[in-house]
């Protein structure tokens, strides 16, 4: 057997680099060289445009130390591939395998070793432009570490023609052989990629039926609907940073607009109207309205970061197309004179009155649209198409009562983070943008929506018995007497929550916006701290912290609160 490889207590954190060696030996090694002695990168560099891709430059000079991680990347590019990344000699190793690695011993891949990659390339999760070398979307499709075996030194393995690798991966188990078979017309190196006969092969596995990122959880058509969040390499998967710079451009021209127009914007055409017309008052004095313009303006801009969690679902509007000091309402049918591009859903269960055509949320284009369409606030549902009677999370609302203070929010809220630590359950908090607080559990298929209404029924009942006085369990709001709600009934088919980053119908336009447990003590937070006017600021700060509810599925263990 090899020697374990000791995983990250995180999840979902990248595999550490080895530690640098200290020996004099390794600190005079600096990146390998060519046969010919020129710099391993060169035809990486030579290929690329590092002013218009986000890919690394890997110009930062020589890698401080050398690692044994590996990576393989699902890259849709003109032709579907997967890039197999070993490192070694200070640069990735790299092969691009078509059909991707399998279990399967049987299966016998092609793969065309291609040029090296800087070690910077090992996360690299986005969206390469068009027109520009390998354009298309790159998820992080596995990674971990990798021991060669029968061979000291992987570099000269790979010079050799034949390299035997065992994979210590999140997909990818066991042993792995790499044979130089020749080279193809254009003078490619073709090798053969396969799995050897061992414990962890497993017969007929198709990389294809394995297709997020263990990054983020997303896949190609997630990250390709997030074209223009710049994913930096070095933050943490968990809160995967964004700079909305790529948007600038789009914004001025849309600043630059009269009261109506037309603006072009994620390869369509939009016809925007009354941009000025007031839809948001001030909140506080001295602060200027917010006006249409400004809530398409935010929306557009907060498109890559949102759309993750809109996409693939049925959408539920609130509109306020006369501000938000006129009443709302909810608005779920497609209208008639929503251009063709927009994705629909057909409810093929609709009764009759019912809404048959859904909204489905999965462009910025579509997110600006209902915008200019005076849809203030989002609710996506809890479940997926097709399988909407499938929710994927467990939702927690804390809903306040008039007599209910922030501190009493803020207490039960504390109460819920107890109980899904002491049930080893990962929930994300968000804030609602008005008075309350939620908790979202990510789960893995299986649970309909009873079970999960009846697992946070127990907990917000155990939660309820320890706080007798803060909760009401009369759901007219008469009954209540002033008291916070523990609101599981939310989790039901169609029942939905306001979604992450929507705004909320408030003076101000405040958004729901996700925090970190350890804000809760902040004593300057509040529900409605962030608004369209610093809630950029604050996802290019900390990043989206709701990253975790896209990739973290897990099963509801028995309450025993
Ligand atoms: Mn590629």
């Amino acid at each position: 057997m090899p020697p374990r490889k000791a995983r990250s207590t995180t999840k979902k954190a990248a595999p550490a680099k080895k530690r640098a060696s200290t020996t004099a030996a390794a600190k005079g090694k600096s990146r390998s060289k060519t046969k010919d002695g020129g710099d391993r990168l060169d035809e990486y560099a030579a290929k690329r445009d590092f002013s218009k891709t986000p890919e690394p430059s890997g110009r930062g000079g020589p890698p401080a130390a050398r690692g044994n991680r590996f990576v393989v990347q699902r890259h849709r590019a003109r032709r579907l591939h997967y890039d197999f990344r070993l490192e070694m000699g200070g640069v990735l190793a790299s092969w691009a395998v078509p059909k991707g690695l399998s279990l399967d011993p049987a299966a016998r891949r092609l793969g065309v070793h291609v040029e090296d990659h800087p070690v910077e390339y090992f996360d690299f999760e986005g969206v390469i432009p068009k027109g520009e070398y390998g354009g298309g979307d790159v998820i992080v499709w596995d990674w971990g570490t990798y021991e060669a075996v029968h061979a000291d030194d992987p570099v000269k393995a790979v010079a050799d023609g034949e390299l035997h690798v065992d994979l210590y991966g999140e997909k990818l188990r066991g042993r792995f052989v790499l044979i130089r078979r020749g080279e193809d017309r254009s003078g490619k190196e073709q090798w053969l990629v396969f799995h050897k006969r061992d414990e962890h092969a497993v017969a007929a596995w198709d990389a294809e039926d394995h297709p997020r990122s263990v990054r983020s959880g997303r896949t190609n058509d997630e990250v390709a609907a997030s074209r223009d969040a710049v994913w930096h390499g070095d933050a943490p998967a968990e809160t995967a940073r964004v700079d909305f710079s790529t948007s600038r451009d789009d914004i001025a021209r849309l600043d630059a607009l009269g009261d109506q127009g037309t603006w072009e914007f994620d390869g369509v055409e939009l016809r925007l109207t009354n941009l000025d017309k007031v839809l948001f008052p001030p909140r506080a004095r001295g602060e200027e309205p917010l006006t249409k313009r400004d809530l398409i303006r935010y929306y557009a801009t907060v498109a890559p970061v949102m759309l993750p969690y809109l996409e693939g679902r049925p959408l539920n509007m609130h509109r306020y197309p006369n501000g938000v000091g006129k009443p709302g309402f909810w608005h779920k049918e497609v209208p008639s004179h929503a251009p063709e591009w927009i994705t629909r859903w057909h409810n093929d269960e609709a009764d009759e009155g019912e809404t048959e055509w859904y909204i489905v949320a999965d462009r910025p284009a579509t997110l600006a649209w209902l915008a200019n369409f005076g849809a203030i606030e989002l609710h996506a549902w809890t479940s997926r198409i097709p399988d909407v009677h499938d929710p994927t999370y467990a939702l927690i609302d804390v809903d306040p009562g008039e007599t209910t203070t922030w501190e009493d929010v803020v207490t039960l809220t504390r109460l819920y983070r107890t109980a899904l630590g002491h049930l080893a359950v990962f929930g994300a908090p968000k804030l609602t943008g008005q008075r309350g607080v939620q908790v979202w559990v990510p789960i893995e298929p299986g649970p309909t929506f009873t079970d999960t209404r009846r697992w946070v029924e127990e907990i917000s009942r155990a939660i309820g018995r320890t706080v007798p006085k803060l909760v009401s369990w009369k759901w007219e709001k008469r009954g209540r007497e002033g008291l916070a709600r523990l609101d599981y009934t939310q989790n039901a088919i169609n029942k939905t929550l306001v979604a992450p980053y929507s705004v909320r119908p408030s003076p101000g336009a405040p958004v729901s916006m996700p925090i970190r447990w350890e804000e809760l003590d902040d004593p300057e937070l509040r529900s409605d701290r962030w608004t369209i006017r610093d809630a950029g600021a604050r996802l290019v700060e900390v990043g989206d912290l709701f990253t975790p509810v896209l990739s973290n599925h897990q099963s509801l263990p028995p309450v025993d609160v």
